[in-house]
């Protein structure tokens, strides 16, 4: 039977992709009320928010991506997957299959930019082709829209950019915005350069990402391994656990083993403003307050920070200063 998605695209869309790295097919999917979609996600979220006994937007403001298997994720994959398939494989003309689901958001509690990065050099082991980011909102030029370096998909991979780290400064490198409405879908490779500007207008963006090959894809034969900074994307959970404990065992004769337990410890100091170093309480207070979210929202619903400002601004604001304080304590 044929699919109701599949569609013939004109062939400079093809000639786009393969030229550029991308390319946006236009009003994708017009039969799908995506504002239903919309609506029964920032309700799930909202559920989040409750069972972790938080305000959504508090959530919201310390989780913006959600990767399956997810709460947030696991309706959209009965609705999308099946038009979605039918669309991509009209485009590439061959069978495509479904490798990963994400929901990525901004809105007035969250509005930061995601650095630009090469999506494949952070799944060596899953690799996939391209993504398919369906934009669930109108996204403009204000309103944090997905950034594209052109043509960067056809460089040599470089190591999966740690832009967790506080050492990282982020380049908007000859980068194009790529403002969309509701509908359409950006599809783009995963060896491409991209990320995503501010949202200066703090409106909803939605989008639902899923990650495709097709069939007679072939993963790049090398692709450089990691690069973990010493406070980062795939360490800075540890460090902060390390550095909170010397801490807190220096201050308040206490180590507590439990990550959250010792997030709590901290919180409650902060507020009593109980620290023998230059700092602003509230900050600090407010970035512990984030983390605790984030790192119980990763364990409950596979939350993630898709924009990696959460433990920047806790180093920022405590670990820091905490870490100057016990090395002239030692
Ligand atoms: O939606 C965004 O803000 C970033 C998206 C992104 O990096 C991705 O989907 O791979
Ligand atoms: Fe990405």
């Amino acid at each position: 039977m044929l699919n109701p998605s599949q569609r013939f695209f004109p062939v400079n869309k093809k000639r786009e992709f393969e030229r550029f790295g991308y390319t946006v097919l236009e009003g994708c999917l017009p039969w799908l009320s995506l504002e239903k979609i919309k609506q029964s996600l920032i309700q799930t979220i909202r559920d989040c928010a409750h069972e972790l006994d938080v305000e959504p937007a508090k959530y919201l403001g310390a989780v913006s991506r959600w990767v399956d298997p997810s709460p947030v994720t696991k309706d959209l994959r009965p609705i999308l997957e099946s038009p979605l398939t039918g669309l991509l494989s009209s485009f590439f003309e061959e069978d495509v299959t479904p490798v990963k689901w994400n929901v990525i958001c901004k809105n007035k509690h969250n509005n930061r930019p995601v650095p630009l990065h090469q999506d494949i050099c952070y799944s060596p082991d899953l690799p996939y082709q391209v993504s398919a980011w369906l934009a669930l909102d109108d996204v403009g030029e204000q309103s944090g829209p997905l950034v594209v370096r052109k043509r960067s998909h056809k460089e040599v991979l470089q190591p999966a950019v740690d832009f967790w780290s506080p050492e990282h400064r982020s380049s908007k490198l000859s980068s194009v915005k790529v403002p969309v409405q509701k509908g359409d879908i950006i599809v783009f490779d995963s060896r491409l350069w991209h990320g995503s500007a501010v949202a200066i207008k703090e409106s909803d963006r939605y989008a639902c990402v899923s990650r495709w090959s097709c069939q007679s894809y072939k993963p790049p034969e090398a692709i450089p391994p990691f690069q973990k900074a010493p406070f980062g994307m795939w360490t800075c959970q540890k460090e902060t656990q390390r550095i909170l404990r010397q801490g807190s065992k220096i201050l308040y004769q206490q180590e507590p083993d439990n990550f959250i337990a010792l997030l709590d410890l901290w919180i409650m100091q902060m507020k009593k403003k109980n620290a023998p170093f230059k700092l602003s309480f509230k900050k600090a207070t407010m970035s512990l307050i984030n983390v605790k979210i984030l790192h119980l929202a990763n364990a409950y619903h596979n939350g993630g920070d898709a924009s990696g400002s959460l433990y920047k601004d806790l180093w920022r604001y405590l670990l820091q200063s905490l870490q100057v304080y016990i090395r002239s304590k030692k």
